[in-house]
């Protein structure tokens, strides 16, 4: 098989670099190892920068978006069990965010792959890269038992931190920058209305966050041992924890139930430098990881592809400009975000070694923010998302 963009990887970097692609001509061929059903069936990330919202409705990937999504005015913070500031965005740089589940943009992807007949190889196992810093790079992957390859002029490493695309670049030209938590979050999805807002907590017992996938569909998170495993947190301990964080205001509203899904994912911050190879390139989690505190993982995935899409769209066009400057452009977003992730991770979870001085010292920081203006700007705009390039 022939192609101008091999992608390796359908989350939402992959798919939508390929959607955006097609849109514009260029041929591609996207390889996922896993089955379509097993992606979509992945909950992730939930809240959606100003940008990226910018961005599916410029790719017509918005219409159900713009009638399932929640607009977000404000980021809530509460803390000390009976203090909340409330930050309000639109006031302050008037840009908002939108609460909407990954999965369903995942969904959204998919439809729009279906819809154009786009190339999506599902169950693709075995894939490896060949000659990526040549001009005749190809990748080779088996589906239902046969040996198959692609030739192709690029290839786009869109496989998540776990991937095969990061490993294609040697690592004498590699440098790799980790921040391992020493904690995790443990996630529920329930049936229940959720809080009115979107609420973080800083609690001596740990962090909390109150978001929502829709009006019936509530997603919580707790600070949980990294230790822990699913199996150690019952659906009752996981409210009497999280209820126990909150202000009495927040705590009266909430509502529990039982947990539809559950899961525990540990935190880290990674960044490869460069995310280029020769002809292949890396986007999304397969360069970079966040914790998703400040919720960009997603967003950063979507920030990459838009930078990436341009690039090959103009290299066809006659024009390497973007191309020569995807990495260096896509890492000051990238790092922009790795660092205010790690602040905010920083400012609302207990560490195992805090001392009372630290926790003072984070509710200090918070009673500033509550009080300043100027800190308010400074954290509404890195949270919505700084303008792209
Ligand atoms: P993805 O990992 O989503 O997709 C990569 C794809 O490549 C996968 O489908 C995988 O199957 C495929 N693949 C891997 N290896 C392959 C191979 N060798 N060959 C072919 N295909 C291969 N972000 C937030 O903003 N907020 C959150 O709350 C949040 N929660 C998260 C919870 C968990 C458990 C995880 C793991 C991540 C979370 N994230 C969150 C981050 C997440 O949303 C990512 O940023 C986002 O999925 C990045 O998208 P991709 O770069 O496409 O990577
Ligand atoms: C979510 O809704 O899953 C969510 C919201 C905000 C975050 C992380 C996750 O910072």
């Amino acid at each position: 098989m022939q192609t101008k963009v091999a992608i390796i990887g359908a989350g939402p970097a992959g798919a939508l670099l390929s959607h955006i692609l097609d849109r514009a001509g260029v041929d591609n061929i996207v390889l996922e190892r896993q089955s379509r059903s097993y992606v979509l069936e992945r909950i992730r990330a939930g809240v959606l920068e100003w940008g990226t919202v910018e961005t599916l409705r410029e790719h017509g990937l918005a219409d159900r978006l713009d009638v399932e999504g929640h607009v977000h005015d404000t980021i809530n913070i509460a803390w000390r069990g009976t203090e909340t500031l409330s930050v309000d965005t639109s006031e302050k740089i008037d840009r908002r965010m939108m609460a909407y589940g990954q999965t369903r943009i995942q969904e959204d992807l998919y439809a729009a792959a279906d819809a154009r007949g786009a190339s999506i190889v599902f169950e693709a196992s075995d894939v490896a890269l060949h000659n990526v810093t040549t001009d005749s790079p190809y990748v080779t992957y088996r589906v239902n038992g046969t040996d198959e390859r692609i030739d192709c002029e690029f290839i786009a490493g869109c496989d998540g931190f776990h991937g095969v695309s990061r490993q294609a670049i040697p690592e004498s030209s590699r440098k790799e920058f980790e921040k391992v938590y020493p904690f995790g979050w443990l996630g529920i999805l329930s049936e229940t209305p959720p809080l009115p807002i979107l609420l973080y907590v800083n609690h001596e017992r740990g962090f909390g966050l109150c978001s929502m996938r829709n009006p019936m569909l509530s997603r919580y998170y707790v600070q949980a041992p990294i230790t822990d495993s699913v199996d150690d947190w019952s659906d009752d301990r996981f409210w009497s924890e999280l209820v126990g964080r909150l202000p009495s205001e927040h705590a009266d509203q909430l509502v529990t139930g039982p947990s539809i899904e559950k899961s525990l994912a540990p935190l880290r911050s990674y960044v490869c430098e460069p995310m280029r190879h020769g002809n292949m390139f890396l986007a999304g989690d397969a360069a970079h990881i966040v914790p998703p505190t400040g919720a960009k993982g997603l967003n950063l995935a979507v920030s990459d592809v838009r930078y990436l899409s341009r690039a090959f769209i103009q290299h066809y066009q006659g024009d390497d400009s973007f191309l020569d400057s995807y990495s260096d452009m896509a890492l000051r977003r990238v790092w922009g975000a790795v660092r205010f992730s790690w602040w905010l991770t920083t400012l609302l979870h207990r560490f195992p070694d805090q001392t009372a001085f630290d926790q003072r010292a984070q509710e200090q920081e918070l009673s500033y923010l509550a009080a300043s203006a100027a800190a308010q700007t400074a954290l509404s705009e890195q949270y919505v998302g700084l303008p792209f390039e």
